[in-house]
């Protein structure tokens, strides 16, 4: 066995972060991230896809790697036209059809509103990140982290209707042991609406 595997299986214990709003009420939708020296990003970076079915696209909010490559399958009749203007990653998929399927890779972390210039209520959000850990929180509010690397980490929350700027991010430290299990509670205030815009 490696040092390094040793490093990775012994000295590594699984996070479970809690977006909550001051009212209590879980926050989907919430991209937390936490930063370390790992090894290597333990994100996927491939198979990953934001589909546009039923004039909207899913997932709503994703997180990937920087430099990986998202796809964004039609499974609609209709056609769609999807872009970003965010300078985190500015794109644009001509029309493209029932069934067909166009890909962007994003080499820049940032904030990537999404939208479609057909439909003017499609709106997504990929998060382009260099943290080894991220997730997006579940409708419970929740994400857990695997294999966390002991240590002092910095944890970030994003979330679309976050006050701020599309980069704004919530920033918690977070005491990371070497054995057992940890988790925290974030409190998160949220807007009613979008901060802003894939066409801003
Ligand atoms: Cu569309």
């Amino acid at each position: 066995m490696t040092c390094l595997a040793m490093h990775a299986s012994a000295w590594a214990v699984d996070v479970r972060v809690e977006v909550k709003a001051p009212n209590g009420e879980p926050i989907a939708n919430a991209v937390v991230t936490i930063s370390g020296p790992a090894v290597a990003s333990s994100l996927r970076s491939d198979g990953l896809v934001m589909q546009q079915k039923d004039l909207a696209f899913s997932p709503f909010v994703l997180v990937v790697p920087r430099g990986a490559s998202v796809s964004f399958p039609n499974f609609d009749q209709t056609r769609h036209h999807v872009y970003s203007f965010s300078p985190a990653g500015p794109f644009e998929l001509k029309l493209y059809g029932a069934g067909e399927t166009r890909s962007v890779r994003f080499t820049k972390t940032g904030t990537i509103a999404v939208g479609c210039n057909i439909h003017d209520q499609m709106t997504a959000f990929i998060r382009v990140t260099d943290a080894p850990w991220a997730a997006v929180t579940d409708k419970m509010g929740v994400v857990e982290l695997r294999n966390v690397d002991a240590g002092d980490r910095l944890i970030e929350v994003w979330h679309p209707q976050q006050k701020g700027s599309p980069d704004a991010t919530l920033t918690s430290t977070l005491a990371v042991p070497a054995s057992g299990r940890v988790s925290k509670v974030v409190q998160l205030t949220v807007r009613n609406q979008l901060d802003f815009h894939p066409a801003y």
